[in-house]
């Protein structure tokens, strides 16, 4: 095949590496985020690796771009959703994907990240989260604990760390969901069901960095407390979890409750039965606060997901129906068309 055709029989995952030598500490738990997407999009509907593109910022997740084999942009700190959003504005054609850092998502690149979320801008956006600056070799993010002893807090972290979930959802993220990187089924499923997702699709992904943070998510992870600590949510299925299923979260009210199915006082129409595809943002709030409290279990699993127009449908329309009244622009006449006036050189 020469590199200028498309190839259009069934892809495998080798078709989306682009074969460099990946770079990250043996045992980063970047390696799975990696194998789990290029798992996943060769079984994509109608999927063309020319039209997908990875963009990334800065940071050891953000290396991410260079070993996909496809398009991909390795920006600066923070940018990843500002230039997905430029790209995907000028080429709603292409399938855009953000892999980046909690320290470049929800540090220097906040303010892009709310307002990506905010324009339902059809990006995928990965957050690696291991609650670490990894490139930088280990000081505390935004994510890292209250309390965290490293380089830059040497006598803990006294800042209130950013709840991932929460943000979207408050920022209005129309598809919100997390994974583990030890869990590469049901990140697969994530990664396949944010692909599917039309509008801006958020994943964060919980991921060891095992040199400067490990065993950050080992309560979630390891075979024997990981039944006991992560709920996996589940759309219209009662949230429960523990090694035998008979430990459900219940409302209290706006308070969730863990309780026990055995306790003789309550039955399984006391659970919260998942509702995903839920308008209202309270449950999907509830649910992402679970994460906050160390004796609740975690979830895992899509939060929310509802559909709405997109900002880059929206533009595209909008552009159509001016150049219809109005006739295809000029941008010389744009430029001259009020007063203009020359800077002298004294
Ligand atoms: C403008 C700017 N400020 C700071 C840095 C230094 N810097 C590089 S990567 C990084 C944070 C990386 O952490 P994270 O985003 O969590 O990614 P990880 O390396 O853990 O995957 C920082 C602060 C930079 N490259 N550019
Ligand atoms: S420093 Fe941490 S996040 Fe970076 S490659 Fe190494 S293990 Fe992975």
């Amino acid at each position: 095949m020469s590199s200028t055709e498309i190839k259009t029989e069934k892809y495998t995952s080798k078709d989306f590496s682009s074969g460099q030598d990946v770079r990250w500490c043996p045992g980063c738990g970047d390696y799975s985020i990696l194998a789990q997407v290029q798992r996943t999009l060769p079984n994509i509907e109608n999927i063309v690796k020319e039209k997908v593109v990875w963009v990334s910022g800065i940071g050891c997740s953000s290396r991410f771009p260079y070993y996909m084999g496809t398009y991909g942009f390795h920006g600066i700190h923070g940018r990843a959703p500002a230039i997905a959003t430029g790209l995907k504005i000028a080429r709603p054609d292409l399938t855009v994907w953000v892999a980046t850092g909690d320290g470049d998502l929800l540090s220097i690149g906040g303010n892009h990240f709310i307002h990506a979320c905010r324009k339902n801008i059809d990006l995928k956006i990965i957050l690696f989260n291991n609650r670490i600056y990894g490139l930088t070799k280990g000081q505390y993010s935004p994510t890292s604990e209250k309390g965290k002893v490293t380089k830059t807090s040497p006598y803990g972290s006294v800042d209130y760390p950013f709840n991932a979930i929460s943000l979207a959802l408050g920022s209005n993220a129309t598809f919100v969901a997390r994974s583990l990187d030890r869990e590469p089924k049901h990140l697969a499923e994530m990664i396949d069901r944010a692909a599917a997702h039309k509008g801006l699709a958020f994943v964060e992904v919980y991921q060891n960095c095992n040199i400067f943070n490990d065993g950050a998510f080992e309560l979630l992870t390891e075979k024997e407390t990981k039944d006991d600590h992560v709920v996996i949510l589940e759309h219209g299925k009662p949230m429960l979890f523990g090694k035998n299923k008979d430990k459900g979260i219940k409302l209290d009210g706006f308070t969730p409750v863990v309780v026990d199915l055995n306790d003789g006082r309550h039955t399984i129409n006391d659970i919260i039965v998942h509702d995903e595809k839920d308008h209202g943002m309270v449950r999907a709030f509830i649910l992402s606060h679970l994460t906050d409290d160390p004796n609740l279990p975690t979830p895992i699993g899509v939060f929310r997901q509802v559909f709405k127009p997109t900002y880059d449908e929206a533009m595209v329309e909008q552009i159509e129906q001016v150049k219809k009244k109005k006739g295809k622009g000029d941008l010389e006449k744009l430029l001259f068309a009020t007063n203009t006036w020359e800077v002298s050189e004294n």
